[in-house]
């Protein structure tokens, strides 16, 4: 029985990749090329060093590891200061009432986001305190498309990967919550959500019942 539902959190309860690609860009300029709004679906849902490496693909550059590190953390010093912005205004449409929802009717909640700024994030839109568990870039290993980050979500909140849904906004997170078997939900657009067991462009007007009905039938 589906009881629990794991959040990604960049796209899926709060749009913060209008300041990575803030960040990002600024980072390129300086490096001297440009970063387009195209280059940053490709880091949407992938670790902060990652999206570093894609978008010096993009620029044609390679740095040392030591280097990349300094380019990484310019980049998250001016993220960390456009996040500071943020205020329960931001939360994506339709969110908070399906939390509610889900309080309501006793389901456990989970994060489950490749930020290592996720907390910062969640306490600026004042949503922490609907999390029963909060696992982020700074709690795993293993990027998603790897498992990790839901595995442990489901585990700190004891439920088995079967009675979890995890939504989730990027085709890495779609494929880590179907290899960790739980039912796996796409907000956005079809094409960057293969394998999603349903889409939804947003969360407004649905809830839980309806979900997992259409889920288990
Ligand atoms: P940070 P999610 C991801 O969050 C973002 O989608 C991705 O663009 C970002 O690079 C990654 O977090 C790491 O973020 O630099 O803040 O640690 O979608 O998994 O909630
Ligand atoms: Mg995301």
């Amino acid at each position: 029985m589906i009881s629990a539902c794991i959040f990604d959190l960049d796209g899926v309860i709060v749009d913060t990749a209008k300041f990575h690609f803030i960040a990002w860009r600024e980072l390129a300029q300086k490096l001297g090329f440009n970063f387009t709004e195209k280059d940053n679906e490709k880091l949407k849902g992938v670790s902060r060093m990652r999206s570093l490496d894609i978008l010096l693909e993009v620029g044609g550059l390679n740095f040392d590891k030591q280097k990349k590190l300094e380019l990484a953390t310019e980049k998250n010093d001016r993220y960390v200061e456009l996040i500071k912005t943020l205020t329960p205004a931001d939360i994506l449409p339709g969110v908070l009432d399906f939390l509610t929802d889900l309080k309501t009717k006793n389901y456990k909640i989970a994060l489950g986001s490749a930020s290592k700024n996720a907390m910062t994030i969640l306490q600026n839109i004042n949503l922490v305190d609907f999390f029963d568990a909060i696992i982020d870039g700074t709690k795993i290993s293993k990027a998603k498309p790897d498992p990790e980050v839901f595995l442990l979500g489901a585990t700190e909140i004891n439920k088995k990967p079967e009675e979890c849904i995890v939504f989730e906004d990027a085709q890495a997170g779609i494929e880590a919550a179907k290899s960790a078997k739980m039912y796996a939900i796409g907000i956005g657009k079809t094409e960057n959500l293969k394998g999603a067991d349903i889409i939804l462009n947003d969360f407004l007007a649905q809830n839980i019942d309806n979900l997992t009905k259409k889920l288990t039938r």
